[in-house]
């Protein structure tokens, strides 16, 4: 009988350390569960501010780590070893992301402040009814520039950057969508064509402007371009909106040919740990004026109707970064162009930057 006891009492003892190390590991590798939340973001794409308000007023506490391109973050998901509970891709991603069954259906019930989103970035053609996805942020991709350093010379085509006054001075932001976009846009080519003549040919037009880019940099472009290290830069509107509270001699312009029109938004990973907490969290940023908050922060612009009633005038009503819909109506989305094909863009744009050492 003591023997039994014995047997019994190791056992228990076993399972609780083994219990207790299964937990240790978990949190400390990001496996989100009970009072936590791990949350997978672009950089510089929230107040830090918010994250601490979150746990304050929920006691969730916030697990957040960032990547620099939607495949990174895919691959990062499809490799499990971290589990996320929110994270936030792109349209042509959140496509890919449904079609390989990466992503939960959302559960609109607990997400009372979904009203708070303007009607026009609802239900796109990327998530219809919005079933695995809630507005995040939105924007375009286009050319910005310091006049002072440029002169006069307005810039109004992708064109334009080929100048050889432009000789090391433009920065590219680093994404591959957005650089083969730039190629192909310039040759009259739509964002998601996937004619392979067409696309070698927007490479060899990469190829020329070599001798006028300085460097293909992440993040870091804002700092660069608002600190005049570079003339011109390809980024996203809402990094030149940020640069431009920055310095005041640089100016903003989608290209005339054409460019991207993108939405980033909030997503359940199908791996999610905390679902009630992940939904409390995109609740949480739908406030309005958490996001009125949260854009003034970032300097990107929010689908957040009500949270422009909370925000500078001047920065809501400035068209460079809240463009109307017969702008937004000429401009592309990306389209998810399936495996091969965006394979073809990733190898492109490595070759791309290869041949520019
Ligand atoms: N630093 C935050 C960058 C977020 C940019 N998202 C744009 C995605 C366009 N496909």
């Amino acid at each position: 009988m003591i023997k039994l006891i014995r047997v019994f009492l190791s056992v228990v003892i076993a399972s609780a350390v083994l219990l207790f190390v299964i937990n240790r590991l978990n949190s400390a590798e990001g496996f989100s569960s009970g009072n936590t939340i791990t949350i997978y973001n672009w950089g510089d794409y929230i107040d830090p501010d918010l994250i601490k308000r979150f746990k304050d007023e929920t006691g969730i506490k916030v697990i957040y780590e960032t990547f620099d391109s939607n495949e990174a973050m895919l691959t990062k998901i499809k490799q499990g070893g971290t589990t996320y509970d929110i994270a936030i891709p792109s349209e042509y991603m959140i496509q890919k992301m449904k079609e390989e069954n990466l992503l939960l259906p959302l559960d609109q019930s607990k997400l009372p402040n979904l009203k708070n989103i303007d009607e026009r970035f609802m239900d796109l053609p990327f998530d219809p009814n919005n079933k695995y996805s809630v507005p995040y942020f939105w924007g375009t991709v286009g050319i910005v520039f310091n006049t002072k350093l440029v002169g006069d010379k307005p810039f109004t085509s992708w064109n334009d950057l080929w100048d050889p006054s432009l000789k090391n001075d433009i920065l590219l932001t680093d994404g591959a969508r957005e650089v083969i976009g730039m190629g192909l846009n310039s040759l009259g080519y739509s964002l998601n064509d996937t004619n392979k003549e067409h696309l070698h040919e927007a490479k060899a037009k990469l190829d020329t402007l070599t001798p006028n880019i300085k460097a293909i940099v992440g993040d870091e472009i804002k700092m660069l371009i608002a600190n005049e290290e570079a003339a011109v830069g390809l980024v996203w509107s809402g990094d030149a909106a940020d640069m431009m509270g920055e310095n005041e001699n640089l100016d903003y312009v989608v290209p005339s040919e054409g460019s991207n029109l993108w939405f980033d938004n909030m997503v359940i990973p199908k791996t999610a740990k905390n679902i009630e907490g992940a939904h409390k969290f995109i609740n949480f940023m739908l406030d309005a004026k958490i996001a009125a908050q949260n854009a003034e922060w970032v300097s990107y612009s929010t689908p957040n109707k009500e949270a422009l009633k909370h925000m500078p005038k001047e920065m809501v009503e400035d068209e460079r970064f809240y463009p109307s819909p017969e702008l937004t109506d000429k401009l592309e989305v990306y389209e998810n162009l399936g495996k091969k094909n965006l394979a073809f863009y990733n190898d492109l744009f490595l070759e791309f930057k290869m041949h520019r050492k």
